[in-house]
């Protein structure tokens, strides 16, 4: 991580080419968050730290299957201004202090996250957390941070990712410690389950590693690694374009029935996998914390030649695994019933009963869906690792992209038809862009509202805004003012990671 100038961000920063003067902009609000800290707390900030929000440009709900993503950075952030305060009180306010009133805490209160709460400062909290888990000891001094964060809530860009970072580097800072970007990314991942949701670890691998132009290969398992991956260098530009649906997902509240239960029937999905490949009694699945379809995958496997190109390696065996789970879970078409799970896994209803529920994260559902989650699952994978082959291939022709796009159109169907985790906005949102111009459009992140995201030639970026505008927002949001369409809606390309700026 780098250290700039307090108040000179440059437009290297910045990563969004369509707004030059985004630059000064930038530097105005700086100057703000600096003034307000000082007008709020008597003194000067000491440094500032700054996460940015993500895209995720393929790869959807398999970082907690243990698969990689291809997300990149986006210029949107969370920045949080921050000072020791020499006493022993931590105190947080918000420039938006009308959405976010302010807090005081002990240090005490750190460790006290009410997840069925949504609350502002949980993530905040988490962040702290996510440094004090890793240490043994820490001074508990106190401080004052006031943050000014720009990424959406709730629209798939991560928000929350950002604020826990960014609330992780202030407190590595003030309390002197110094992390290496995996540990804060693995940290942050732990810690941001505080509140509630299961979630995988790519939008705190993006935040923390994200680079200037280029998107990030991300590997889990079986430990984090990021590979920086260039879009192929085409005869004319490509970018993303952004576009938020303006429906709130409040994954939080809807994990029940949403994003933990799709965690959970994935790992359920796992254990009965193994179970039918003659594996599960194997040490590696086993003692699985958690069993993975990953872990299943590299187990069946383990004693396969791993010779030869390794993307052809990844291709061969997701392949392979995504007949094993049709032949596996097909005659369940419907999706399955505690007890026909239970029966499945050789266990009675009561102990999966007792095994989903006193998890952490209780889930709800009558019937478990695992062919379908299983089948986007490995196939999703599957379009990661084709993608980034894609991008590598030195082929730079309209038709790569053509390729890259249907990628990404397949995923957006198996997210909608398999995943169960679109919405009927972000499906129009992508109709109507892949209409006018898009090459792939899909939901980005959770989904079940939030944002979308489409690979545009340049040359076509204002035609699907403007359809996008008259078709969409004029119609379901007639009362947007420009800059709140301008937030809606923008392109970017890969902006870089987590920094501080100091004086
Ligand atoms: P969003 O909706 O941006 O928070 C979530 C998870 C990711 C990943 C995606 C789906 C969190 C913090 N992040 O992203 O880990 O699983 O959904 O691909 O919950
Ligand atoms: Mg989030």
């Amino acid at each position: 991580m780098s250290s700039t100038p307090l108040l000179a961000p440059t437009v290297h920063e910045l990563g969004d080419i369509y707004s030059p003067d985004l630059a000064d902009a930038q530097a105005a609000r700086y100057a703000r968050l600096a003034s307000t800290f000082e007008a709020t707390y008597g003194a000067k900030p000491d440094f500032m730290a700054r996460a940015p929000g993500r895209v995720n440009i393929i790869g959807e709900h398999i970082d907690y299957c243990g698969f990689p993503v291809f997300p990149m950075a986006i210029a949107p952030d969370t920045l949080i201004a921050a000072c020791t305060n020499g006493s022993s009180r931590i105190r947080l306010s918000n420039i938006d202090s009308a959405a976010y009133s302010p807090r005081e805490f002990s240090v005490g209160d750190m460790f006290n996250i009410d997840a069925t709460k949504h609350e502002w400062s949980n993530y905040f909290k988490c962040g702290y957390r996510g440094v004090l888990d890793h240490v043994s000891q820490h001074t508990g001094k106190g401080f004052d941070a006031l943050l000014d964060g720009r990424v959406p809530a709730g629209s798939g860009l991560s928000s929350s990712a950002a604020f826990v970072c960014a609330t992780q580097l202030a407190v590595q800072r003030i309390e002197d410690m110094s992390f290496s970007q995996v540990e804060l990314a693995s940290a942050a991942a732990r810690a941001e389950r505080h509140v509630g949701v299961n979630a995988g670890g790519m939008d705190q691998a993006v935040s923390i590693m994200g680079q200037q132009g280029t998107a990030l290969f991300i590997e889990f398992h079986p430990a984090l690694k990021v590979t920086p991956v260039s879009l192929p260098n085409a005869n004319q530009p490509f970018v993303f374009v952004i576009a938020n649906t303006l429906v709130v997902a409040n994954k939080h509240l809807t994990a029940p029935t949403n994003y933990n239960l799709r965690v959970v029937e994935t790992r359920i999905g796992a254990l009965m996998l193994a179970k039918h490949l003659g594996i599960a009694e194997r040490e590696a699945c086993a003692n699985a914390d958690p069993l993975t379809f990953k872990v299943v995958m590299d187990e069946y496997f383990s004693s396969a030649e791993t010779g030869g190109n390794e993307v052809q390696v990844w291709i061969e065996r997701l392949e392979t695994m995504l007949h094993e789970a049709k032949v596996t879970f097909s005659a369940h078409q419907q999706g399955y019933t505690y007890d026909e799970m239970a029966v499945a896994l050789g266990v009675s209803s009561a102990e999966l009963s007792d095994k989903i529920h006193e998890s952490q994260f209780p889930v709800r559902a009558e019937r478990f869906k695992i062919l379908q989650r299983a089948q986007h699952a490995f196939s999703e994978a599957l379009r990661v690792v084709k993608f980034r082959q894609i991008c590598e291939s030195g082929n730079t022709s309209d038709e790569c992209f053509s390729a890259l796009g249907s990628l990404m159109n397949q995923s957006q169907d198996s997210c909608r038809d398999l995943f169960e985790c679109s919405c009927p906005e972000l499906d129009e949102l992508c109709d109507i862009a892949r209409k006018a111009g898009s090459f792939g459009s899909r939901l980005t992140g959770a989904g079940w509202g939030g944002c979308s995201v489409h690979l545009v030639p340049a040359n076509r970026v204002a035609d699907v805004k403007r359809a996008l505008t008259d078709q969409y927002y004029a119609v379901r949001f007639p009362g947007l003012s420009a800059e709140q369409l301008s937030d809606a809606l923008f392109a970017t390309t890969p902006g870089r990671g987590a920094c501080y700026y100091t004086e």
